[in-house]
């Protein structure tokens, strides 16, 4: 079969995290303004998960098509075991909460509901062995989040299983030089789907380089990160655009480029503070991209950093509509905040751009954490063969978001507060649920262990 016989039909699927049971509010997240401010509030999971999964169904029903990613086992035993605590899981619970609560708030996490960090992900149209590459980001600037790696390429392998189609590589080296936060720091820039595109990789810091750094918060995304995992992908510097991001962004509390930019097909809708250097950024990918950039600008003066921080106005979603308009999806802060609301209706009465639309999500649970609409999905492009090479259930339907949302409803508590992280209970109930979403999603055995009894 051909190359282009092959990638007919290419759509993007937004594989979102599904929310797991142990959502909870611990500040874990450095330089995340929200995590920090809701630290030690009482959460919802089931409210969380329920939200995450209103969000894919309205989604799906409104045509775009829609992924979902089972959560990840917390707490996480395993790494309780490896840091020396011993035990039943009740006994390793009590001595973590006892002597180091630092620790019990980590490995209770469950912040792998926000895929967009999961990984890397080059289409086929853009790889030179036309296969989808991934990478599953290190996560190592948080202890909390580092812990998701091994278990992400797991699922992404058994998911995205058939070698014709999907290329798996390893996780970056755990170490600051190569600090990776997957795609969250990435956006493909394209005509279409099919089309070849440019791959914007935005870094906050060099490593090995004299770039500024921010001096507030540490980036977490190095240069060096971004440009190994485009080699990985066999990405050439003509496909290539790696632009640093502005360090008085990060320090305000921009810690991935999602929560100041985002582009979707020619469109680049970002924030004046993106980039340290805003035209070059631009130069270089009009001189790179086949199709003319459609820069959205939106100016200081307009929305403060303090604003696009505290309403993740640019953690939207920008999805393409079959009549070649666009529809933003944006969390229900906007609507709350003059200067950005005015903002998005602006946008939408420009007509100078594809954007035609704005839908507001409720994603409040995860928005507490620092993770809107777009820190909840990885974009996959697929072509219809892709697609149909999928493994498992994943894909969103009716059917399959009611059994999960009653899943939810018959596992979920509706109220955890730090002291309950301790509670043996709690492990019962998350691993008694993924035990039964393996098999509504039909994964086999993609967590690292099994059930005590
Ligand atoms: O890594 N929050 C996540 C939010 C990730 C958002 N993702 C994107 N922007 N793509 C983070 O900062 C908070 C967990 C806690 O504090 O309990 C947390 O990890």
């Amino acid at each position: 079969m051909t190359r282009q016989a092959q990638k007919t039909n290419v759509c993007e699927v937004n594989f979102d995290g599904l929310v797991g049971p142990t959502h909870n509010y611990s500040g874990l997240a450095a330089g995340n303004v929200a995590s920090k401010r809701h630290a030690g509030l009482v959460s919802n999971p089931r409210e969380a998960a329920l939200q995450g999964l209103e969000k894919m169904h309205a989604l799906s029903r409104a045509g775009y098509a829609q992924g979902v990613l089972p959560p990840q086992q917390r707490p996480d035993l395993e790494t309780l075991r490896t840091l020396g605590f011993s035990g039943s899981a009740g006994d390793m619970l009590a001595q973590a909460a006892s002597q180091s609560p630092a620790i019990l708030r980590a490995v209770c996490s469950a912040s792998s509901m926000w895929t967009a960090n999961a990984a890397t992900v080059t289409p086929g149209a853009d790889a030179p062995d036309d296969r989808v590459h991934f990478t599953p980001a290190n996560l190592q600037s948080g202890l909390h989040r580092c812990l998701e790696p091994a278990t992400t390429g797991r699922i992404l392998q058994a998911i995205f299983s058939d070698p014709r189609y999907f290329a798996h590589h390893a996780p970056l080296p755990a170490t600051p030089a190569f600090s990776d936060e997957g795609a969250a720091n990435h956006t493909r820039l394209c005509a279409g789907y099919a089309e070849p595109g440019v791959h914007l990789f935005v870094y906050g810091r060099e490593a090995f380089g004299n770039a500024p750094a921010p001096r507030r918060f540490t980036a977490r995304q190095t240069r060096e990160a971004s440009e190994a995992i485009a080699r990985q992908h066999g990405l050439t510097d003509a496909q290539t655009v790696f632009a640093r991001q502005h360090p008085d962004a990060i320090d305000a509390g921009v810690f991935h480029n999602d929560v100041i930019a985002v582009g979707n097909g020619p469109v680049l809708l970002y924030h004046e503070m993106a980039f340290a250097d805003e035209q070059g950024t631009l130069a270089e990918l009009r001189e790179k991209m086949p199709e003319p950039l459609i820069p959205i600008r939106v100016p200081l003066e307009a929305v403060s950093l303090e604003d696009a921080v505290a309403t993740y106005l640019f953690n939207s979603q920008l999805l393409s509509n079959p009549d070649g308009s666009m529809t933003l999806v944006v969390p229900g802060e906007c609507e709350h905040n003059e200067p950005v609301w005015r903002t998005l209706q602006d946008l939408v009465l420009a007509g100078h751009n594809p954007i035609g639309e704005i839908i507001v999500k409720d994603v409040k649970q995860s928005m507490q954490n620092g993770g809107g609409p777009a820190c909840l999905r990885l974009r996959v492009a697929l072509s219809e063969a892709e697609r149909a090479a999928l493994a498992g259930r994943v894909l969103m339907t009716d059917t399959l978001y009611h059994e999960l949302t009653g899943w939810v409803k018959r596992h979920y508590r509706e109220r955890l507060a730090p002291e309950d992280l301790a509670d043996p209970l709690l492990v019962e109930e998350s691993l008694a649920a993924l035990d039964e979403l393996t098999g509504i999603l039909q994964l086999g055995a993609v967590y690292p262990f099994q059930r005590e009894t």
